[in-house]
């Protein structure tokens, strides 16, 4: 790996610019200490950097890239897109066509509206919860990421916790008041919250496979409590899939654990790497939305004529080779194998979960089940563990509370490399001496 002078420069200039010289805290590298790479380009499973260094990538910014970078289909949809006009700021055909694909591949899915973020997403998909039941309380997870949403920047996930701010300033308790953290993978404390508060709960939110703590599944208890529970208080269930929708299946992770939410959130993926997101679910409670029903949200840039068009490619491209999945699982199951081996070779204690093709490698005394035991994972050793792998070509996420994605585009090669390369970083004295 060579010189990263240019990365340098470009980002210490950027640090001028902008807070910390990015324009997301998840890249800021500082849950590895220090200093984010700037990219140049990307191919395929290859991103290349500003000096030339070219990497396997596993971010993947960071679930969006599942057909990998500069997919040819989304390139010329896009290409074609932007040159008949980039916002109109009014209807086009375009997002009638990308509201049918998403509500034909996600069955409890019945009415949808695209925004522009995961972020927009949730917070949509809690005010129209709350307007539709006439509730106030929200509950959700420690180690649950919902993006930047006031009420839900609580015990949040990824760069939140990353950075240690789960709870930000700024977000005042008035605001978090009416939400309830529990932990993840919970049923008893969940069912101790409805029992306690169950009239005035308006939904819960939840990950259905968190990738914002690192990735963890839930059991099969805490599922049932979730269904059950909700529908039995008249309280709306929320699927955050922003990441897991169109990832650990074209269905998303309610077609893997065959649990029905009455909301899903959408978001990376459904756009294609360009800002689109959606949420949507039964057509009761989404007639609600303004301007069908009263519930207040708008977006200038929501449906743009280029996002859907990146969102329609990828989703058709996904959804006519269904054995882009078998091929996604193949090699995932490959690459979580062979880290496990290199690890259990190298005597870590270490934990891989994996679903499909996100998944991640915990340095974490016990199974992480929960944000308790995944916040025992020991975060330095992740850090030498990413940089070890970073020299020898492979970005891996810069963080040990974030999944890491498999895409399409990944061959065999890249697969074995990474393998070796973890190898080669587990038994070098860098790695083993600290
Ligand atoms: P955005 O607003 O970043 O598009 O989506 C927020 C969001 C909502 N829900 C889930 C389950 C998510 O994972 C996210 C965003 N994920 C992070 C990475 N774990 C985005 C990276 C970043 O913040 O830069």
């Amino acid at each position: 790996m060579g010189s990263r002078a240019k990365s340098a420069a470009v980002f210490r200039r950027a640090k001028e610019l902008m807070p910390g010289g990015v324009n997301s805290p998840a890249r800021a590298f500082g849950g590895v200490g220090g200093e984010p790479i700037v990219f140049a380009s990307g191919k395929g499973a290859h991103l290349t950097d500003l000096d030339g260094n070219r990497y396997i990538d596993y971010i993947g910014s960071w679930g969006p890239m599942i057909l990998g970078h500069t997919h040819p289909r989304v390139v010329a949809a896009i290409g074609e897109a932007v040159a008949r006009g980039t916002s109109f700021g009014a209807p086009t055909a375009a997002e009638n066509e990308l509201a049918e694909l998403i509500i034909a591949a996600v069955p409890s899915v019945e009415m949808v509206r695209l925004v522009n973020s995961g972020t927009e997403a949730t917070m949509s998909a809690i005010r129209l919860a709350r307007g539709f039941t006439g509730r106030e309380v929200i509950i959700k997870f420690a180690g649950n990421y919902h993006g930047h949403v006031d009420s839900l920047l609580v015990a949040a996930g990824s760069s939140a916790a990353t950075l240690g701010v789960p709870n930000s300033p700024g977000v005042t308790a008035g605001t978090g008041k009416d939400t309830l953290v529990l932990q993840y993978n919970d049923a008893p404390g969940l069912e101790a919250a409805f029992a306690a508060h169950g009239d005035r709960i308006a939904a819960v939110i939840v990950e259905p496979v968190v990738g914002n703590m690192g990735t963890v599944i839930p059991n099969p208890a805490f599922l049932a409590a979730l269904r059950g529970l909700t529908q039995r208080h008249g309280a709306v269930l929320i699927f955050d899939e922003v990441m897991t929708g169109f990832r650990v299946a074209f269905g998303g992770a309610q077609q893997v654990l065959g649990v029905k939410p009455d909301l899903t959130t959408m978001g990376k993926i459904v756009g294609g790497g360009l800002p689109l997101a959606a949420y949507g679910g039964r057509a009761d409670i989404m007639r609600h939305v303004l301007p069908a029903g009263k519930v207040f949200q708008a977006g200038t840039l929501s449906g743009n004529p280029v996002a859907t068009a990146a969102g329609i490619a990828t989703l058709r491209e996904l959804g006519e080779h269904p054995e882009i999945y078998a091929r996604l699982e193949t090699i995932s199951a490959r690459l979580a194998d062979g880290l496990t081996h290199a690890a259990t070779a190298a005597g870590l204690s270490h934990s891989i979960t994996r679903v499909g093709s996100m998944m991640t490698l915990f340095f974490a005394p016990a199974p992480v089940v929960d944000w308790p035991t995944a916040s025992h994972a020991d975060t330095a050793r992740y850090g030498r563990y990413f940089w070890g792998l970073i020299d020898r070509g492979v970005y891996m996420p810069c963080s040990q509370f974030e999944a890491l994605f498999v895409s399409a585009a990944h061959s065999d090669e890249d697969i074995e490399q990474t393998i070796a390369a973890a190898a080669a970083v587990f038994q070098s004295p860098e790695f083993t001496a600290a």
